[in-house]
């Protein structure tokens, strides 16, 4: 039987398991990435390893989310990891180098190798035929000393593509359109493979941002095939030395088959505050708007900005709205500046940022009270742009551009020409702000510099024979790790210090939480489903785990999310009766007699409401290698207490 472009990058990586949908699976992961919000403490975590140098063919440590520099924390971090990569083995790319997910892909991504990203938007590089998946820091710590990444196998959902798309209509639409059908739940437990003649016309960065989102459908990874494409894309970037290729059988099975018609396709916003919130541009109508922000892993691309500057030209951005633009490498923005584009952004009057995450992550440029402001970014949670009444919608850089000119959501299909862009022949290469690791002889004699805003990260203790706790906070469905560990401007300073994050913990549902939590010495958790969805930030769970948060009882987990409770020593528990979830409130006090034999013998786990004098069944849908890691209290206690007997 032929195989899918996933199960052969699977099968040539796999260590131990079935590729059976549902199985745990282990695989020999070749490259890693990680950026400076949750490097820190991934680093911290290698170094706690005590390994001597990355084990991986390619480690790169990004420097892109913490680059407003209000105070020394986020500096002194840079310091921190840049004297670890030089130390350990890593390249590190510079802050001002751009964004990990667009570098990574324009410099160092090769098809049919596995990557992973203490990132959630790592699935960037299946744009060019990898198979990349985010994970918390720890789990890339881990792949970074040698160790296999374990996942459930998932199934594989194929999306056939057809046609091609129509002036205007763009890559952002397409993942839009996905979400419109799909949901943020939609990927759950699945890899996304694109095929089909229409993704032979979608170049490797219109496919990256295809991929990117595929995190906002809740998905595995998405890839795409590797194919001419793939390899002109390499060649403009001087490697393609490196290019081979990965396509499917023609026989092979898939689990799902979505037929998607590019050219039936029309410009698409997500409207607040979810990313599957999806509408056609032209129903939402002309919403009168106050800010723009163009850039972000999703769309930064030298086709993307080349757009948005053939459109700005010799205009001016409307008076009411406040235009950013922010090109995803160093690469972008200085092909830019170099054909004179940079010029018709700067005329336009557009407010040029550096190459980095900024306002995506909450860096600066909040939109004004209840502002509408469009992104052509990847999530608009509430809150996330730092300010928590306003409305952001997801779009293309098209729409964006023609609507900072016009200050409504414009349907670009209304404007006139679509200016053609092509990709060029060959970027401009320039690897100069990536540093190269010291030599294996020199690495002994460095020192790590770490400043004062580096605290000790907290450890889980032992399962215990059973827990008795009040549940502390009861939330709804499509949590997401923005509401469970918020980041922006005021926060993101402190991923290296968990006592003082643990400050803003679950503060968009309940800013009395840390309080009520520290005062009641933990709890429990509960929520419905999709429970931890958007970033993979493992703070959502060690912050938790400083506040002594012992269990999360929910009708379903996302992926990375879980696996961070896991390896932090929380328990991810689910309702194996959904309408439980109704009977539970806050402050009710929630008893788990038996819960380390249950969880030891691989059943379910029995909870006892003792203020409702009900009793419920919970579920762990853990690996037996995961239990392992429960009853140790967490990835590190159990590889501690290995390596000592
Ligand atoms: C995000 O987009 O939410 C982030 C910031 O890139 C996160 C990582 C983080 O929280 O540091 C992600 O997507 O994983
Ligand atoms: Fe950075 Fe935003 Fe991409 Fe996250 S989603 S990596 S914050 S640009």
């Amino acid at each position: 039987m032929g195989m899918t472009i996933a199960q052969k990058i699977i099968a040539a990586h796999l260590v131990s398991g079935e590729m059976t949908p549902g199985n745990e699976i282990a695989l020999k992961i070749d490259q890693t990435l990680t950026q400076d919000a949750t490097g820190t403490m991934a680093y911290l975590q290698f170094e706690a390893m005590g390994i001597e140098r990355v084990k991986t063919e390619l480690s790169v440590a990004y420097i892109d989310h913490n680059t407003l520099q209000n105070g020394f924390e986020n500096a002194d971090d840079h310091r921190y990891i840049q004297t670890v990569a030089k130390k350990y083995g890593l390249r590190f790319s510079r802050p001002g180098n751009g964004i990990c997910h667009q570098v990574h892909l324009e410099r160092f991504g090769i098809p049919g190798k596995t990557l992973i990203g203490s990132d959630s938007h790592t699935p960037t590089g299946g744009g060019i035929g990898m198979l990349a998946f985010g994970a918390g820091g720890l789990d890339v710590a881990v792949a970074m000393g040698g160790g296999a990444y374990c996942i459930e196998m998932p199934r594989i959902l194929r999306v056939n593509l057809t046609g091609k798309l129509s002036p205007w209509v763009s890559a952002k639409d397409v993942i839009l359109e996905l979400l419109r059908r799909l949901s943020v739940k939609g990927g759950v437990g699945k890899i996304i493979e694109y095929g089909g003649e229409g993704a032979a016309t979608l170049s490797v960065p219109e496919r990256a941002t295809i991929t990117n989102m595929g995190a906002e459908l809740g998905a595995t990874t998405s890839v795409f095939p590797a194919d001419e494409v793939t390899r002109a894309f390499m060649k403009a970037q001087g490697r393609e030395a490196d290019f081979i290729s990965v396509t499917a059988d023609a026989d092979a099975v898939y689990d799902e088959v979505l037929e998607l018609d590019l050219s039936a396709l029309k410009p698409l916003a997500a409207c607040p505050h979810s990313p599957d919130n999806v509408k056609a541009v032209a129903e939402i109508g002309p919403l009168k708007i106050d800010q723009v922000c163009i850039g972000s892993c999703t769309n930064s691309s030298y086709v993307d900005m080349m757009k948005v500057a053939a459109i700005l030209k010799g205009k001016t951005v409307a008076p009411n709205v406040s235009l950013a633009v922010a090109p995803g490498s160093k690469q972008v923005f200085n092909m830019l500046a170099a054909n004179g584009a940079l010029a018709d952004i700067i005329a336009a009057g557009a407010r040029v940022l550096e190459c980095a995450c900024g306002p995506c992550i909450g860096m600066g440029q909040s939109p004004n009270s209840a502002g509408v402001s469009l992104r052509t970014f990847n999530r608009n949670f509430t809150g996330r742009s730092g300010t928590k009444d306003a409305g952001v919608y997801l779009v293309s850089p098209e729409v964006a551009a023609v609507s900072a000119l016009s200050g409504v959501l414009t349907d670009p299909t209304t404007c006139g020409d679509c200016p053609q862009i092509e990709l060029p022949e060959a970027f401009l290469v320039n690897d100069n702000m990536i540093i190269l690791p010291a030599s294996p002889e020199e690495a002994s004699s460095l020192t790590v510099e770490r400043g004062p805003n580096i605290k000790p990260f907290p450890l889980s203790e032992k399962l215990p024979e059973s827990i008795e706790k009040t549940c502390i906070l009861k939330v709804g469905d499509n949590i997401t790790t923005d509401h469970i560990m918020p980041a922006g401007s005021k926060i993101l300073p402190y991923r290296s210090n968990i006592p003082y994050l643990s400050k803003f913990c679950f503060a968009v549902c309940d800013e009395s939480f840390p309080e009520r939590a520290k005062e009641a010495g933990g709890g429990i958790v509960v929520g419905g489903s999709n429970y931890g969805q958007g970033s993979s930030r493992e703070h959502a769970a060690l912050v938790p785990l400083y506040l002594g948060v012992k269990a999360v009882v929910v009708k379903s987990f996302a992926r990375i999310h879980k696996a961070n409770l896991i390896n932090s020593g929380i328990l991810p528990l689910v309702f194996a009766e959904p309408a439980d979830y109704d009977d539970i409130d806050q402050g009710d006090v929630l008893v788990m007699p038996n819960v380390r034999e249950e969880i030891a013998a691989g059943g379910d786990v029995t909870m006892v409401n003792k203020s409702k004098d009900r009793t419920y069944k919970l579920s762990c849908e853990c690996s037996a290698r995961q239990r392992e890691m429960l009853l140790y209290g967490g990835l590190i206690n159990m590889m501690k207490e290995k390596n000592n007997g």
